[in-house]
C-alpha cells in the first residue's frame, strides 16, 4: 500500500450537526396517508375473531388491512438468507412469516393489523376500536423450555420447535482428543437477550405507481440491495419492480439491514389505497417490533494436556431466535459461529453443535458482531476459566497456544482460512500498555478503599466481509459538470463515516480533495448491486471496488492526457491529480480532462472475483472496582490493541472501536430483553427499564493500532466496525468474575447490574458462590 490517506475530519459531520440531513419520517409526498400497526398484546393465541367496523366507522379512518388481505394480495412468506444444512444435510425448518399474521399470533408485538387514516393520531386512536377475540394459547419463552418435551408449539411445520440442529467441525476427532485429555474444564454460560435501539426509531413510507407497477419504499435501512430483494420476494415480485430510498439513517447495529413485515403491509395499502402510507415508529414500539439480538446459552469444553496446552474444544449454543426465523437469523448462529470457533488458538479439535429453537418472543438476528461475540464470548470465559483452574496467569496461558506467527495463512479446524496476524505482538502490547505486571499493586490499592479490583483479558478474532450476499459490489464514480465528482454503491452508511473514508480512498488514486465528492447509496432511479452495510466489510468491499475503479479511470483517461499534452502516453506520469510529461511542467488535471471529455472518465465498476473475508484481531485488558457493600461496578481503565491492518481514517476507526467497545461493556452491565416467563409480555420495553450504555460507561479507554496489512485486498484493511463489540463483552465479564473471585463467588452470568453483584456476593458468603450463574 503506497497511498496515503491522511487524516481528515468527516464529510458528513456538517450536516449532521446542522440537522440538515433528511432522514426517513422527513419524506412527505402530496396526499399521504399514515399508517398505524395493531400489535399483538399477548404472547400465544388464536384469533378467534377481528371486527374493525368500529374502526373504519371514524371519520378520516381510511381502511383497515388485515392477514386476509395479504393473503388476497398473494403476498409470499418473508425470505430466510442462506439456508443453512443441519445434521446429515437436514434442511432448516423456517416457518411461514407473512407482513400481518393470520389466525394466530406467536409474540407481543407482532403485526396483525395496519390502520391506514388521514394523520398518524388519528390512525392510532383508530386501532383502539379494532376489537379482537382472542382464544389464548400457553407461552413458551426461553430456549431451554422450548425443546423440553411437551413444550407448547408454536408452528405445526417445526416439529418440537426446532428449526435448525447444526453441527460443525469434527466430533470425533474432537472426542478422541478429550478422551486423552489430562485435565477438561467446562463452563456454561447465558448470553442475554439484547434491543438493537439505534437513535432513529423505525420509519417508512410505502409509495405504488400503477403507470409502471413499480413500489417505492422510503425505510431506515443499511442497504437498497438486500432489502428489494428481501421485500421483492415477501410481494411475489421482481426486485426490478422494487425501489428502496434512504438517504440519513440514524444507526442500524445489524438490526436494519433485513426487511420486516411492516413494509409489505406499507406497500400493499399504497397499492390498495392509490396513496403513499408513511409510518413511523415510536421508541416503544422499537423494543416489541424491532429484531433482538442474542439470547444464547452456550456450554464450552476445553481439553488440555499435562503442561496447559490445548487440545480440543466442544462447543454447544442453544439460540432462541425467537418466534420466527429472521432473514439473517440462520447464519449468524451457525456459519459466524464456526467461521472463529478456534479464536486465536492453535487448536487441533473443535466440534461445535448449534441449536435453533423457536419461542414466543420477537425474532432475533443480526447484532454487531452477528455471532462473532457470542464465539469470542464462550472461548474467552472458558480460557480464563481454565487457566484459573491449572493456577496458569491467564495472559500467559494464553501466549502459550497462541497461533504462530509462521503458520499464516493459518487453516482453522472448521476450514476456514486466518490470512495474516501476529497474535503474540498485540498480545505483547497490550500487556506492556495495560502495565499487566503492576495489576498486583493497584488491586491491593483498591483493597485499602474496601473495593474488589478485577482484571480481565480478552484475545479475540473475528471474521469481517464474512457473507456477502450480492453477487459482486459495484461501484460508480462519475464526474459532475462542475467538476465535483459522484461516488455512488448500495452500502449504506448510517454513522460509519462512509462518506469520508470512501472519498479518502478515491482521492488518494485521482488526486481530487474529498470536499469535492459526494456519496450516494440510494437513489430511486439508480439501481446499485453492492452488499449492505453490515459484517465490517463496507472499507473491504466497497473500498476495494471504488480503489480498483480509481486506478481503473486513471488508466482510462491516459490516452485523453496523451492527446491533450499531444505526446506518447509512455512519457506521461500520473501524479498528484494531474498527468504530467515526465520532467516537464506540461500538465492536465484529471478534473480538467474529465470535463473535456464528458462522460469518459466516469466508471461502472464490478469486483470480481469479491473481496475474501479478512480476520481483524487483538487483545483487550480491562480493570474495574466492585464496591461489595452496594454493588457498585466501574471500568478502571481499558486498553485495546488492534490489528485492523492498513486504517483509512483513524479519527473514525477510534470511534467505531470507541462505540462498539462501550456496546459491549453496556451489554454486560445490564442491557436486557426481560420477558416475562408465563406471559411473555417484555418486561424492559422502555428506557427507565433497560439501562443504554452512556459515553461515560468505560473509563480511561485507550484505542491503539497494531496493523498487520492483509494481502486479500488492495487496501490492505480489515473491518473494524464490529471488533470492539467482539473484544469487549468477553474482557469486561473476565474481570467481573476476577473480582468476584476475591468475594468467594465462582462463577456469574451476565447482567452485572449493582443488585445482582451485590446479591451474588451475599450469597457467597452464605455458601452459595455460584448461585448467579446458570451452569
Ligand atoms: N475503516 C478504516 N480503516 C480500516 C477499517 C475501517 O478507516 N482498516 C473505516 C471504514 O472506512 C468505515 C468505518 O471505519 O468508515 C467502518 O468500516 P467497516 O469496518 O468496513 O464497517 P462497515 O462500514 O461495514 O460498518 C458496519 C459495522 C457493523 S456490521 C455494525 S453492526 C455497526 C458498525 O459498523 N453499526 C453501526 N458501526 C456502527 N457505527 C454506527 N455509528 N452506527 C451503527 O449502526
Amino acid at each position: 500500500m503506497t497511498q496515503s490517506f491522511g487524516h481528515k475530519g468527516r464529510l458528513e459531520d456538517e450536516r449532521m450537526l446542522k440537522g440538515a440531513g433528511r432522514y426517513v419520517s422527513d419524506w412527505n409526498f402530496p396526499g399521504q396517508a399514515y399508517g398505524y400497526f395493531l400489535r399483538s398484546d399477548r404472547a400465544h393465541a388464536d384469533i378467534v375473531s377481528l371486527d374493525a367496523s368500529a374502526a373504519l366507522a371514524i371519520k378520516g379512518v381510511i381502511a383497515v388491512l388485515t392477514g386476509d388481505d395479504v393473503a388476497a394480495a398473494g403476498q409470499k412468506p418473508m425470505p430466510a438468507a442462506a439456508p443453512m444444512k443441519g445434521r446429515g444435510g437436514a434442511d432448516q425448518l423456517a416457518p411461514p412469516r407473512y407482513s400481518l399474521t393470520r389466525g394466530r399470533v406467536r409474540y407481543v408485538g407482532e403485526p396483525i393489523a395496519l390502520i391506514v387514516a388521514e394523520s398518524a393520531a388519528l390512525a392510532q386512536d383508530a386501532a383502539e376500536q379494532v376489537m379482537i377475540e382472542y382464544n389464548e394459547r400457553p407461552a413458551v419463552i426461553t430456549g431451554e423450555a422450548a425443546i423440553a418435551a411437551g413444550a407448547p408449539q408454536l408452528h405445526e411445520s417445526v416439529p418440537g420447535n426446532l428449526v435448525l440442529d447444526f453441527v460443525g467441525g469434527d466430533e470425533a476427532t474432537t472426542n478422541a482428543a478429550f478422551a486423552k485429555a489430562a485435565k477438561v474444564v467446562k463452563l456454561t454460560a447465558y448470553h442475554t437477550r439484547v434491543v438493537g435501539n439505534p437513535m432513529e426509531p423505525r420509519a417508512a413510507t410505502g409509495k405504488y405507481d400503477p403507470a409502471t407497477d413499480v413500489y417505492d419504499l422510503y425505510a431506515t435501512t443499511q442497504g437498497a440491495g438486500p432489502m428489494r430483494l428481501q421485500v421483492g420476494a415477501m410481494l411475489g415480485v421482481p426486485p426490478e419492480k422494487i425501489r428502496v430510498i434512504a438517504e440519513e439513517v440514524g444507526g442500524g447495529f445489524g438490526v436494519r439491514f433485513n426487511a420486516y413485515p411492516e413494509y409489505g403491509a406499507l406497500l400493499l395499502a399504497a397499492k390498495k389505497l392509490g396513496r403513499a402510507v408513511k409510518w413511523v415508529s415510536t421508541r416503544s414500539e422499537v423494543f416489541v417490533a424491532d429484531e433482538q439480538a442474542r439470547d444464547i446459552v452456550h456450554t464450552g469444553e476445553m481439553a488440555l494436556d499435562a503442561g496447559g496446552r490445548m487440545l480440543a474444544m466442544r462447543f454447544t449454543y442453544l439460540s432462541n431466535v425467537g418466534a420466527y426465523l429472521a432473514f439473517t437469523g440462520s447464519f449468524i448462529n451457525t456459519i459466524n459461529l464456526v467461521n472463529v470457533v478456534s479464536g486465536v488458538y492453535d487448536v487441533p479439535a473443535v466440534f461445535v453443535n448449534a441449536k435453533l429453537v423457536l419461542t414466543n418472543t420477537v425474532p432475533t438476528a443480526a447484532y454487531r458482531g452477528a455471532g462473532r461475540p457470542v464465539a469470542s464470548y464462550a472461548m474467552e470465559r472458558l480460557v480464563d476459566q481454565a487457566a484459573h483452574e491449572i493456577g496458569m496467569d491467564p495472559a500467559e496461558f494464553r501466549r502459550k497456544n497462541l497461533v504462530p506467527k509462521e503458520k499464516f495463512p493459518y487453516k482453522t479446524v472448521t476450514g476456514f482460512e486466518y490470512d495474516c496476524g501476529d497474535f503474540q505482538g498485540v498480545l505483547g502490547k497490550a500487556l506492556a500498555e495495560s502495565d499487566w505486571k503492576g495489576f498486583d499493586a493497584r488491586r491491593k490499592q483498591s483493597a485499602q478503599r474496601g473495593r474488589l479490583r478485577g482484571r480481565g483479558i480478552s484475545t479475540y478474532i473475528e471474521a469481517s466481509a464474512a457473507g456477502g450476499f450480492a453477487p459482486f459490489d459495484q461501484a460508480h464514480i462519475t464526474w459532475e459538470k462542475d467538476g465535483t465528482i459522484t461516488l455512488r454503491t448500495a452500502s449504506h452508511n448510517h454513522g460509519q463515516g462512509h462518506e469520508t473514508t470512501l472519498a479518502q480512498v478515491v482521492s488518494s488514486i485521482l488526486g481530487v480533495p474529498i470536499e469535492k465528492m459526494r456519496l450516494k447509496t440510494s437513489e430511486p432511479d439508480f439501481f446499485m448491486v453492492a452488499n449492505p452495510t453490515g459484517g465490517s466489510r463496507t472499507l473491504l468491499g466497497i473500498g476495494s471496488a471504488m480503489y480498483n475503479a480509481a486506478h481503473e479511470i486513471v488508466k482510462n483517461g491516459m490516452p485523453l492526457a496523451a492527446d491533450t499534452l499531444e505526446s506518447a502516453a509512455a512519457d506521461i506520469e500520473f501524479t498528484s491529480g494531474e498527468y504530467r510529461i515526465k520532467g516537464t511542467d506540461r500538465a492536465v488535471s484529471i478534473t480538467a480532462l474529465a470535463l473535456k471529455h464528458p462522460g469518459k472518465l466516469d466508471l461502472d465498476y464490478r469486483d470480481r472475483p469479491k473481496v475474501p473475508s479478512t480476520y481483524p484481531n487483538g487483545c483487550h485488558v480491562c480493570e474495574l472496582e466492585i464496591e461489595p457493600e452496594t454493588g457498585d461496578i466501574e471500568i478502571a481503565s481499558y486498553v485495546a490493541v488492534d490489528d485492523a491492518g492498513t486504517i483509512i481514517n483513524h479519527q473514525i476507526v477510534e470511534g467505531q472501536m470507541q462505540g462498539g467497545i462501550t456496546q459491549g461493556a453496556g451489554h454486560i452491565f445490564g442491557e436486557e430483553a426481560v420477558y416475562d416467563r408465563e406471559t411473555g409480555q417484555l418486561l424492559s420495553g422502555t428506557f427507565m427499564d433497560y439501562p443504554m450504555p452512556r459515553a461515560i460507561l468505560v473509563n480511561n479507554l485507550r484505542v491503539l493500532d497494531f496493523p498487520v496489512p492483509t494481502k486479500t485486498n488492495p487496501l490492505g484493511a480489515k473491518g473494524v466496525g464490529e471488533a470492539g463489540v467482539t473484544g469487549s463483552m468477553p474482557c469486561v465479564m473476565n474481570a467481573v468474575i476476577d473480582a468476584l473471585r476475591q468475594a468467594g463467588v465462582t462463577h456469574f452470568d451476565m447482567p452485572a447490574t449493582p443488585q445482582r453483584l451485590w446479591a451474588a456476593i451475599q450469597a457467597a458468603k452464605q455458601g452459595k458462590p455460584r448461585a448467579f450463574a446458570i451452569g
